[in-house]
Protein backbone atom coordinates (compact mmCIF):
# COMPACT_ATOMS: atom_id res chain seq x y z
CA UNK A 1 0.00 0.00 0.00
CA UNK A 2 1.50 3.93 -1.00
CA UNK A 3 -0.41 6.30 1.37
CA UNK A 4 0.16 9.77 -0.58
CA UNK A 5 -2.00 12.21 1.65
CA UNK A 6 -5.30 11.37 1.42
CA UNK A 7 -5.01 9.11 -1.02
CA UNK A 8 -4.10 5.30 -0.79
CA UNK A 9 -3.05 2.88 -3.96
CA UNK A 10 -3.03 -0.57 -3.76
CA UNK A 11 0.28 -1.53 -5.10
CA UNK A 12 -1.22 -5.39 -6.51
CA UNK A 13 -0.83 -3.44 -10.04
CA UNK A 14 1.51 -1.03 -11.39
CA UNK A 15 0.30 2.69 -11.45
CA UNK A 16 0.73 4.72 -13.93
CA UNK A 17 2.02 8.34 -13.48
CA UNK A 18 1.37 10.68 -16.20
CA UNK A 19 3.93 13.74 -16.80
CA UNK A 20 2.71 17.12 -16.99
CA UNK A 21 5.54 19.63 -17.53
CA UNK A 22 4.90 23.40 -17.16
CA UNK A 23 8.08 24.13 -18.85
CA UNK A 24 9.13 25.76 -22.63
CA UNK A 25 12.44 23.20 -22.81
CA UNK A 26 11.45 19.41 -21.22
CA UNK A 27 13.11 17.25 -23.72
CA UNK A 28 9.65 15.97 -24.88
CA UNK A 29 7.87 18.39 -26.80
CA UNK A 30 4.40 17.21 -26.33
CA UNK A 31 4.75 16.94 -22.43
CA UNK A 32 4.80 20.58 -22.05
CA UNK A 33 2.43 22.51 -21.51
CA UNK A 34 2.99 26.20 -21.65
CA UNK A 35 0.70 28.28 -18.99
CA UNK A 36 -1.74 26.71 -16.31
CA UNK A 37 -4.68 26.78 -18.53
CA UNK A 38 -2.88 23.76 -20.93
CA UNK A 39 -1.38 22.18 -18.39
CA UNK A 40 -4.57 21.59 -16.61
CA UNK A 41 -5.88 20.52 -19.60
CA UNK A 42 -3.36 17.79 -20.61
CA UNK A 43 -3.50 16.71 -16.68
CA UNK A 44 -7.12 16.07 -16.73
CA UNK A 45 -6.81 14.29 -20.48
CA UNK A 46 -4.35 11.97 -18.77
CA UNK A 47 -6.49 11.13 -15.80
CA UNK A 48 -9.44 10.31 -18.08
CA UNK A 49 -6.75 7.87 -20.24
CA UNK A 50 -5.80 6.08 -16.87
CA UNK A 51 -3.29 7.95 -14.84
CA UNK A 52 -3.60 6.86 -11.31
CA UNK A 53 -1.61 10.08 -10.66
CA UNK A 54 0.28 13.45 -12.69
CA UNK A 55 3.27 14.23 -11.98
CA UNK A 56 3.54 18.25 -12.58
CA UNK A 57 6.68 19.54 -13.28
CA UNK A 58 8.10 23.10 -13.51
CA UNK A 59 11.57 22.68 -14.28
CA UNK A 60 13.21 20.51 -16.78
CA UNK A 61 15.73 18.31 -15.61
CA UNK A 62 17.00 16.83 -18.96
CA UNK A 63 20.64 16.72 -19.38
CA UNK A 64 22.65 20.10 -19.78
CA UNK A 65 19.38 22.06 -18.48
CA UNK A 66 19.74 24.92 -16.07
CA UNK A 67 18.22 25.63 -13.07
CA UNK A 68 15.08 27.74 -13.06
CA UNK A 69 14.21 30.61 -10.89
CA UNK A 70 12.26 29.29 -7.65
CA UNK A 71 9.93 31.72 -8.10
CA UNK A 72 9.16 31.28 -11.93
CA UNK A 73 9.36 27.11 -10.73
CA UNK A 74 6.19 28.44 -8.07
CA UNK A 75 4.54 30.30 -10.58
CA UNK A 76 4.38 27.59 -13.10
CA UNK A 77 2.96 24.50 -11.01
CA UNK A 78 0.61 26.05 -8.24
CA UNK A 79 -1.84 27.19 -10.28
CA UNK A 80 -2.03 23.80 -11.86
CA UNK A 81 -2.04 22.16 -8.64
CA UNK A 82 -4.25 24.43 -6.81
CA UNK A 83 -6.98 23.32 -9.69
CA UNK A 84 -6.13 19.80 -9.62
CA UNK A 85 -6.67 19.67 -6.01
CA UNK A 86 -9.26 17.16 -5.84
CA UNK A 87 -6.51 14.68 -7.72
CA UNK A 88 -4.30 12.85 -7.09
CA UNK A 89 -1.17 15.51 -8.04
CA UNK A 90 2.92 14.67 -7.75
CA UNK A 91 5.15 18.08 -7.79
CA UNK A 92 8.01 17.08 -9.50
CA UNK A 93 10.72 19.73 -7.65
CA UNK A 94 14.23 19.89 -5.43
CA UNK A 95 13.44 22.76 -3.95
CA UNK A 96 11.60 22.52 0.07
CA UNK A 97 9.81 26.03 -0.46
CA UNK A 98 8.14 24.26 -3.67
CA UNK A 99 7.40 21.60 -1.82
CA UNK A 100 5.60 22.97 0.98
CA UNK A 101 3.72 25.54 -1.22
CA UNK A 102 2.67 22.47 -3.28
CA UNK A 103 1.71 20.60 -0.54
CA UNK A 104 -0.35 23.25 1.04
CA UNK A 105 -1.89 23.79 -2.80
CA UNK A 106 -3.03 20.16 -2.50
CA UNK A 107 0.13 17.89 -3.87
CA UNK A 108 -0.26 14.12 -1.77
CA UNK A 109 3.58 13.39 -3.60
CA UNK A 110 6.49 15.04 -3.90
CA UNK A 111 8.95 14.19 -6.74
CA UNK A 112 12.62 14.27 -6.30
CA UNK A 113 15.41 14.11 -8.05
CA UNK A 114 17.86 15.10 -5.79
CA UNK A 115 15.77 12.76 -3.31
CA UNK A 116 15.43 15.31 -0.45
CA UNK A 117 19.16 15.76 -0.35
CA UNK A 118 18.56 19.70 -0.21
CA UNK A 119 18.52 21.79 3.26
CA UNK A 120 15.00 21.31 4.74
CA UNK A 121 13.31 18.70 1.97
CA UNK A 122 13.40 16.45 4.80
CA UNK A 123 11.32 18.35 6.93
CA UNK A 124 9.00 19.79 4.22
CA UNK A 125 7.76 16.01 3.30
CA UNK A 126 7.88 15.05 7.06
CA UNK A 127 5.68 17.90 8.39
CA UNK A 128 3.09 16.81 5.91
CA UNK A 129 1.35 13.45 4.88
CA UNK A 130 2.47 13.76 1.28
CA UNK A 131 4.27 10.51 -0.26
CA UNK A 132 7.34 11.28 -1.57
CA UNK A 133 9.82 9.87 -4.57
CA UNK A 134 13.56 9.03 -3.93
CA UNK A 135 15.58 9.01 -7.35
CA UNK A 136 19.15 8.16 -7.51
CA UNK A 137 20.81 10.90 -9.76
CA UNK A 138 25.05 11.09 -10.28
CA UNK A 139 26.10 15.13 -10.28
CA UNK A 140 23.27 17.84 -11.68
CA UNK A 141 21.22 18.10 -14.85
CA UNK A 142 23.44 20.53 -16.24
CA UNK A 143 26.77 18.01 -16.44
CA UNK A 144 25.25 14.53 -15.08
CA UNK A 145 25.92 12.73 -19.11
CA UNK A 146 29.46 14.03 -19.69
CA UNK A 147 31.20 11.53 -17.90
CA UNK A 148 29.00 8.73 -15.46
CA UNK A 149 31.17 6.71 -13.50
CA UNK A 150 30.28 3.71 -11.09
CA UNK A 151 32.49 0.42 -10.10
CA UNK A 152 28.78 -1.33 -9.74
CA UNK A 153 25.73 0.70 -11.06
CA UNK A 154 23.29 -1.57 -9.29
CA UNK A 155 25.00 -2.17 -6.05
CA UNK A 156 25.66 2.06 -5.61
CA UNK A 157 22.44 3.14 -6.93
CA UNK A 158 20.53 0.50 -4.29
CA UNK A 159 22.85 1.41 -1.22
CA UNK A 160 21.85 5.11 -2.23
CA UNK A 161 18.18 4.88 -2.35
CA UNK A 162 18.19 2.71 1.02
CA UNK A 163 20.28 5.08 2.47
CA UNK A 164 17.68 7.82 1.24
CA UNK A 165 14.69 6.08 2.61
CA UNK A 166 16.80 4.71 6.09
CA UNK A 167 16.65 9.25 6.33
CA UNK A 168 13.50 9.23 5.54
CA UNK A 169 12.23 7.07 8.07
CA UNK A 170 14.50 8.79 10.79
CA UNK A 171 13.19 12.02 9.85
CA UNK A 172 9.36 10.93 10.65
CA UNK A 173 8.24 9.95 6.96
CA UNK A 174 6.45 6.36 7.03
CA UNK A 175 7.59 3.59 5.17
CA UNK A 176 4.45 3.57 3.21
CA UNK A 177 4.86 6.57 2.14
CA UNK A 178 8.40 6.57 0.52
CA UNK A 179 8.96 5.64 -3.08
CA UNK A 180 12.42 5.00 -4.45
CA UNK A 181 13.62 5.29 -8.38
CA UNK A 182 17.15 4.27 -10.20
CA UNK A 183 17.01 7.85 -12.24
CA UNK A 184 16.87 6.49 -15.35
CA UNK A 185 19.09 8.76 -17.27
CA UNK A 186 20.25 10.84 -14.53
CA UNK A 187 23.88 10.04 -14.54
CA UNK A 188 23.89 6.99 -16.49
CA UNK A 189 25.11 5.55 -19.83
CA UNK A 190 23.85 3.31 -21.97
CA UNK A 191 25.06 0.63 -20.35
CA UNK A 192 24.42 1.84 -17.08
CA UNK A 193 20.77 2.21 -17.95
CA UNK A 194 20.51 -1.38 -19.29
CA UNK A 195 22.06 -2.45 -15.94
CA UNK A 196 19.56 -1.11 -14.07
CA UNK A 197 16.71 -2.06 -15.97
CA UNK A 198 17.53 -5.51 -16.34
CA UNK A 199 18.19 -5.70 -12.29
CA UNK A 200 15.31 -3.45 -11.70
CA UNK A 201 14.43 -6.67 -9.28
CA UNK A 202 17.40 -5.75 -6.86
CA UNK A 203 15.73 -2.24 -6.01
CA UNK A 204 12.91 -3.72 -6.23
CA UNK A 205 14.42 -6.36 -3.24
CA UNK A 206 14.72 -3.24 -0.97
CA UNK A 207 10.69 -3.23 -0.16
CA UNK A 208 10.06 -0.18 -0.96
CA UNK A 209 8.02 0.68 -3.90
CA UNK A 210 10.12 1.38 -7.40
CA UNK A 211 9.04 4.14 -9.81
CA UNK A 212 10.56 3.53 -13.15
CA UNK A 213 10.57 6.64 -15.78
CA UNK A 214 11.68 5.35 -19.02
CA UNK A 215 9.00 7.20 -21.27
CA UNK A 216 10.90 8.11 -24.83
CA UNK A 217 13.92 8.57 -22.59
CA UNK A 218 17.51 8.70 -24.81
CA UNK A 219 18.81 5.56 -24.00
CA UNK A 220 15.43 4.55 -26.30
CA UNK A 221 16.66 6.53 -28.57
CA UNK A 222 20.00 4.69 -28.55
CA UNK A 223 18.55 1.65 -29.22
CA UNK A 224 16.27 1.89 -31.39
CA UNK A 225 18.29 5.04 -33.68
CA UNK A 226 14.76 7.06 -33.03
CA UNK A 227 14.05 11.05 -32.16
CA UNK A 228 11.92 11.36 -28.73
CA UNK A 229 8.70 11.60 -31.03
CA UNK A 230 9.09 8.77 -32.44
CA UNK A 231 9.59 6.61 -29.39
CA UNK A 232 6.76 4.99 -27.82
CA UNK A 233 6.67 1.62 -29.28
CA UNK A 234 10.00 1.60 -27.14
CA UNK A 235 8.85 3.15 -23.81
CA UNK A 236 5.85 1.18 -24.08
CA UNK A 237 8.24 -2.04 -24.43
CA UNK A 238 10.39 -0.44 -21.70
CA UNK A 239 7.77 -0.02 -19.62
CA UNK A 240 6.33 -3.28 -19.30
CA UNK A 241 9.97 -5.59 -18.88
CA UNK A 242 10.63 -2.35 -15.79
CA UNK A 243 6.98 -3.75 -14.94
CA UNK A 244 7.95 -7.50 -15.09
CA UNK A 245 11.12 -6.68 -12.62
CA UNK A 246 8.98 -5.70 -9.75
CA UNK A 247 8.46 -1.61 -10.90
CA UNK A 248 4.88 -0.40 -9.39
CA UNK A 249 4.75 3.13 -10.26
CA UNK A 250 5.31 3.63 -14.51
CA UNK A 251 6.27 7.45 -15.11
CA UNK A 252 4.97 8.09 -18.63
CA UNK A 253 3.94 10.22 -21.28
CA UNK A 254 1.76 8.15 -23.00
CA UNK A 255 -1.04 6.99 -20.33
CA UNK A 256 -4.16 5.13 -22.72
CA UNK A 257 -0.86 3.52 -24.47
CA UNK A 258 0.55 2.16 -21.56
CA UNK A 259 -2.24 1.32 -20.04
CA UNK A 260 -3.43 -1.06 -23.20
CA UNK A 261 0.31 -2.45 -22.85
CA UNK A 262 -0.31 -3.32 -19.15
CA UNK A 263 -3.85 -4.74 -19.59
CA UNK A 264 -2.33 -7.76 -21.98
CA UNK A 265 0.55 -8.07 -19.70
CA UNK A 266 -2.09 -8.60 -16.75
CA UNK A 267 -4.87 -10.64 -18.94
CA UNK A 268 -1.66 -13.00 -19.38
CA UNK A 269 -1.22 -13.55 -15.63
CA UNK A 270 1.67 -10.76 -15.78
CA UNK A 271 3.79 -14.44 -16.95
N1 LIG B 1 12.50 11.76 -15.34
C1 LIG B 1 12.29 13.05 -15.69
C2 LIG B 1 11.82 13.98 -14.75
N2 LIG B 1 11.52 13.59 -13.49
N3 LIG B 1 11.37 11.91 -11.87
C3 LIG B 1 11.53 10.64 -11.51
N4 LIG B 1 11.22 10.25 -10.26
N5 LIG B 1 12.02 9.70 -12.37
C4 LIG B 1 12.35 10.01 -13.65
O1 LIG B 1 12.82 9.10 -14.39
C5 LIG B 1 12.19 11.36 -14.07
C6 LIG B 1 11.69 12.31 -13.13
C7 LIG B 1 12.55 13.48 -17.09
O2 LIG B 1 11.36 13.46 -17.84
P1 LIG B 1 10.48 14.75 -18.16
O3 LIG B 1 9.93 15.33 -16.90
O4 LIG B 1 9.50 14.42 -19.21
O5 LIG B 1 11.53 15.74 -18.82
P2 LIG B 1 12.17 17.12 -18.35
O6 LIG B 1 13.00 16.85 -17.13
O7 LIG B 1 12.96 17.55 -19.55
O8 LIG B 1 11.04 18.07 -18.03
Amino acid sequence: MLRCGRFRFSLERPLVMGVVNVTPDSFHPASRALDAEAAVERALALFECGADLVDVGGESTRPGALPVDEEEELARVLPVIERLAERPVSVDTRRPRVMREAIAAGACMVNDVEALRAPRALAAVAASGAAVCLMHMQGEPATMQRAPRYDDVVREVKAFLLERALACEAAGIERERIVVDPGFGFGKTLAHNLALLARLADIAALGYPVLAGLSRKSVLGAITGRPVEERLAASLAAALLAAQRGATILRVHDVAETRDALAVWEALGKA
